[in-house]
């Protein structure tokens, strides 16, 4: 027996419960547990948990669940007494009569699970109570691809129902019944595939049986390694643990100690790795010949590239290349792409996948504050008071901070969703401005007017760390509502309780997605949504700011990289003659080109006028994703080069001279920056598949065949290009492969290591002062020109299930869960039409026509429509246009004047 004497031997931590602080003390085994999970709320309903608490040494004791009792000064804890362990045995005993006999023990090929290591360490019981039979003959469920349940082993600790609600924010699971019957239900009592499961798998994770289990059984497998790595799809940036077993990846858990997704993940990370060695993957190189792809060396792809490339050089001049970079690739990947375009071949004309999404992000903010990135962390969420989400859709775009925006919203903080579309936070939102699609400024200028006009502004913060408010003030002030109101389709006085809303709370946090930036006047809006976190005071501190949910794995990390034909490695200004200077002595070369490059639309119009001969790409599906997909085959189609180093043959390789086989993330190492500035690694899990190479290795041969040979050696190393990045980007310095750790490091890195989690302290403006611009509502040219002959708008976004190209989740079970783009369509419209759900519709736009299933929706207003542009069967993006940003010409995926028509 043992007892702690807390305020005397031990200090007790404010807000303890006496199961911390005897793990604390102890060890994390010092008593057993069997409802209790550290990232959820603590029930104390197993009672497995219990220990005796008395006021005074040898004083009268009382029997506590200790997961739920705060530990107080001057308590005795007696955590394992002969009547605690009685009572903990006869609870498990009382379980293990409905329970199957066979489930007691692990098998040895299996890790026990968390119920057999308790059921281990009370000590097996003899089960005296007669075998009961609620649980044991509950029919298993198996019609999920990827989790299945068999509830002879539930335990009724309730911990999946918690976790769907508390770490997910869906109350999928339920318990049904009362007493000894009460047993798990999904939806209304049915199987999980049709429920409205998203397949997180967080109950997977937490049951401490096999009630719940991934197909994979990634729970029991004994595997050879365990790798933690960053996952691929988008922005958060989760880490995952990826389990090997001969050399084959067998599962995938979530990290509890990792800072950004807390033992949480969305079915992409945890389960839609089957991509990696699909029969599909591209496994060795190729060159087009006689319209064929034939398999070639290495070695000879390499001597066609390079004896192509150089006399495209020679004879058009370097301008004519260009290369377009991979935002799913490493830091180290990306940085190498953007030095051979520069360095080896000598052109600026480099550009990534940013250009198609957040560029206005970083442009508007860089005008604003003078850097175009958060400003804060997303663990600011439990430090806000307010939540001003404006054109994003987290829930299915970036799903683990989506469910942290839903929990804060249902726990009752102020909560503004400006969409076209009514997606899930919106119906949970205090506030929904449902706009017009491509009316953001008229709104963002409404939400201002009233923050003037109802004296919210904080006048203290906009003398003191800003400029030209007052040009931005009178602008707001004269603007008409009624006429604003009518243009965006919200009436004037919900968008007046919204700026009050916003402007009243202490601290407001702003996150904004492509509903932004996907637009006409996308640069233009980012620095409007700047004015507001300004004009109220809502930078510099916590829980506030401007957060762009930045979409790709590493698109802020590509950026970074001097991904971008006007910004070298670092954001530094490839037109200054200094900066040229910079480059040249840092890449030990005599001169680095001095015109800045062509952005992706520009190099596609200029292949079609004959001035771009070459396209060097890694990792993007152009021809699918860009908008306008007849004009990009136009152009395509006018080269004489083009590479592509794809891990699938996509319609973007299709159309390549030359293919060249990239070994996916699971097969190198390197590092993603995620959406909060944080480099975190990406650890090699498995060798490369087939005759694949790192996109790394592949540059570093190719910039050798050019002619450039990598200081470093001509053996990629992600942690030798690291040093590199580290000596030319100034805010990187202290970066270093070990320093990263296993949670990695927001940048600013300062040479000593030590990291930034929020910019722009205390009004502290990289630019010296933030800067108010404005600007007037203005229609887009696609509404303009075409809106009479294709009277309804399309806006086009993401499903959960899928991911982008769909390249990687459709060669997954992914597949299965949801198979199709859908049109969704409002009820009013379809009946117009005389169109019913699944019916096949014609949707047309100026540039062409498909094919597409309808969904009838009410979460789009009559006159909208709403579709995904994952299944290459319908390839929506022939229909879209190419209006863009008039600052950064990214495509205004999110307004396409449309019409259609059943077939
Ligand atoms: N599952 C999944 N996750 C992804 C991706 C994926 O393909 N699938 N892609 C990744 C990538 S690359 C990115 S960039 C991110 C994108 O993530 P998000 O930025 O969330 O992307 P979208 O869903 O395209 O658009 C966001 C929202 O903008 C709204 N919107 C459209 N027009 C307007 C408008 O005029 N005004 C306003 N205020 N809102 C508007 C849409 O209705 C939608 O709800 O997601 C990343 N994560
Ligand atoms: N209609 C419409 N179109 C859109 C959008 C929209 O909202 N609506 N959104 C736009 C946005 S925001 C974006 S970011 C783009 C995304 O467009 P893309 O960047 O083209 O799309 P992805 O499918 O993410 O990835 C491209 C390819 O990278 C490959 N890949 C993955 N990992 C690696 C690797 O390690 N190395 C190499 N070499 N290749 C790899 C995949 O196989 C995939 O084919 O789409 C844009 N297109
Ligand atoms: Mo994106």
């Amino acid at each position: 027996m043992k007892a702690y004497i807390n305020n005397i031997a031990h200090p007790i931590i404010q807000g303890e419960t006496i199961l911390d602080f005897v793990r604390r003390i102890e060890d994390r085994n010092a008593i057993p547990t069997m409802c209790q999970d550290d990232r959820l709320e603590n029930f104390g309903s197993c009672r497995v948990c219990s220990v005796e608490v008395a006021r005074q040494k040898d004083g009268i004791t009382k029997t506590m669940a200790s997961c739920h009792t705060p530990v107080a000064n001057g308590q005795y804890i007696y955590h394992n007494t002969d009547k605690m362990k009685r009572l903990r045995k006869n609870i498990v005993e009382l379980i293990l009569t409905d329970y199957p006999s066979d489930k007691i023990f692990a098998p040895d090929d299996k890790i026990p699970t968390e119920f057999q290591k308790t059921i281990a360490q009370i000590g097996i019981p003899n089960i005296r109570y007669p075998k009961g039979d609620n649980h044991l003959d509950i029919e298993s469920d198996r019609a999920h691809p990827y989790i299945k349940s068999d509830l002879s082993q539930c335990i009724n600790c309730y911990r999946c129902v918690r976790a769907c609600e508390e770490i997910q924010g869906e109350m999928i699971l339920n318990m049904s019944g009362r007493g000894f019957a009460t047993n798990i239900i999904k939806g209304f009592d049915t199987t999980f595939d049709e429920s409205a499961c998203v397949s997180c798998g967080a109950c997977v994770q937490t049951c401490p049986t096999e009630a719940l289990t991934d197909t994979y059984e990634t729970k029991t497998l004994i595997a050879d390694k365990t790798v933690r790595t960053t996952c691929t799809y988008c922005g958060v940036g989760c880490q995952l643990d990826v389990s090997v077993i001969d050399g084959k990846i067998r599962g995938i858990q979530a990290p509890e100690t990792a800072e950004v997704n807390e033992g949480h993940t969305c079915l992409k990370g945890r389960f839609a790795f089957q991509f990696y060695d699909h029969p599909d993957r591209l496994r060795e190189p190729m060159i087009k010949k006689n319209g064929k792809f034939e398999i070639v060396t290495w070695n000879e792809t390499y001597d066609f590239i390079a004896t192509k490339l150089i006399q495209i050089k020679n004879k058009y001049g370097v301008d004519a290349i260009g290369g377009i970079s991979s935002s799913r690739a490493t830091n180290e990947e990306n940085y190498l792409m953007q030095k051979m375009i520069r360095v080896a071949l000598g052109t600026n004309n480099i550009d990534g996948c940013a250009r198609v999404c957040h560029a206005p992000t970083a442009f508007g903010m860089q005008q604003a504050f003078g850097t175009g990135a958060a400003t804060n962390s997303v663990e600011d969420l439990k430090d806000t008071d307010a939540i001003f989400l404006f054109g994003a859709n987290p829930v299915k775009g970036h799903p683990v901070t989506g469910a942290k925006i839903k929990q804060a919203f249902m726990k009752g903080v102020t909560s503004i969703v400006v969409d076209p579309v009514k997606t899930k936070l919106a119906d949970l939102a205090t506030h929904f401005l449902q706009v017009r699609p491509g009316t953001n400024v008229a709104i963002l200028n409404m939400i201002a007017h009233y923050i003037v006009t109802e004296n919210l502004v904080n006048q203290d913060f906009i003398d003191t760390y800003t400029d030209k408010y007052n040009d931005f003030k009178d602008h707001v002030i004269d603007l008409d509502m009624d006429e604003l109101s009518e243009l965006t389709g919200v009436d004037k006085d919900v968008v007046k309780a919204a700026a009050i809303a916003y402007a009243k709370a202490d601290r407001a946090m702003e996150f904004h997605g492509l509903g932004v930036t996907e637009h006409f006047q996308g640069s233009k809006t980012v620095m409007l949504l700047s004015n507001l976190a300004m004009m109220t005071g809502n930078v510099g501190r916590k829980g506030v700011g401007l957060n762009p949910l930045r979409g790709q794995n590493n698109v802020q990390g590509a950026a970074d990289m001097g991904v971008q034909p006007h910004q070298g490695a670092g954001y530094l200004d490839v037109n200054d003659p200094k900066i040229q200077q910079y480059y040249a002595e840092k890449y030990g070369i005599a001169k680095m080109p001095e015109k800045e490059g062509l952005k992706i639309p520009d190099m596609l119009d200029a292949a079609i006028e004959g001035k771009i001969k070459a396209l060097y790409i890694m990792g993007e599906d152009t021809i699918m994703t860009d908008p306008n997909s007849y004009h990009s085959i136009k152009a395509f189609e006018n080269l004489e080069l083009i590479v592509v180093q794809e891990l699938f043959m996509t319609a973007t390789s299709e159309m390549a001279d030359v293919v060249l086989p990239a070994s996916s993330y699971f097969e190198k190492n390197g590092t993603f920056t995620n959406g909060e500035r944080r480099v975190q690694r990406v650890n090699k899990v498995i060798e490369p598949i087939g005759n694949t190479k790192p996109d790394g290795q592949i540059i570093i041969d190719m910039m050798h065949k050019l002619g450039y040979d990598q200081p470093t050696g001509l053996t990629y190393d992600a942690a030798n290009i690291i040093e590199e990045i580290a000596d030319v980007i100034p805010f990187m310095k202290g970066l270093t492969w070990e320093g990263l750790g296993t949670n990695g490091l927001q940048w600013p890195i300062k040479e000593d290591g030590t990291d930034t989690k929020m910019l722009h302290i205390d009004g502290a403006f990289k630019k010296g002062k933030g800067t108010f611009h404005h600007f007037d509502f203005e229609e887009s040219p696609e509404i303009v020109e075409h809106g009479a002959n294709y009277p309804f708008i399309l806006t086009t976004g993401r499903e959960l299930e899928h991911y982008n190209s769909g390249t990687m989740t459709r060669r997954t079970d992914n597949q299965s869960i949801l198979s199709k783009d859908y049109l969704e369509v409002n009820p009013r419209d379809a009946k117009i039409k005389g169109i019913t759900d699944e019916d096949i519709v014609r949707i047309f736009s100026d540039r062409g026509s498909v094919n597409i299933p309808v969904k009838i929706s009410k979460n789009v207003k009559k006159g909208i429509l709403r579709t995904t542009f994952h299944q290459p069967e319908v390839f929506i993006n022939i229909i879209t246009g190419s209006v863009g940003d008039k600052e950064t010409m990214t495509p205004e995926y999110k307004v396409v004047a449309v019409d259609f028509e059943k077939v």
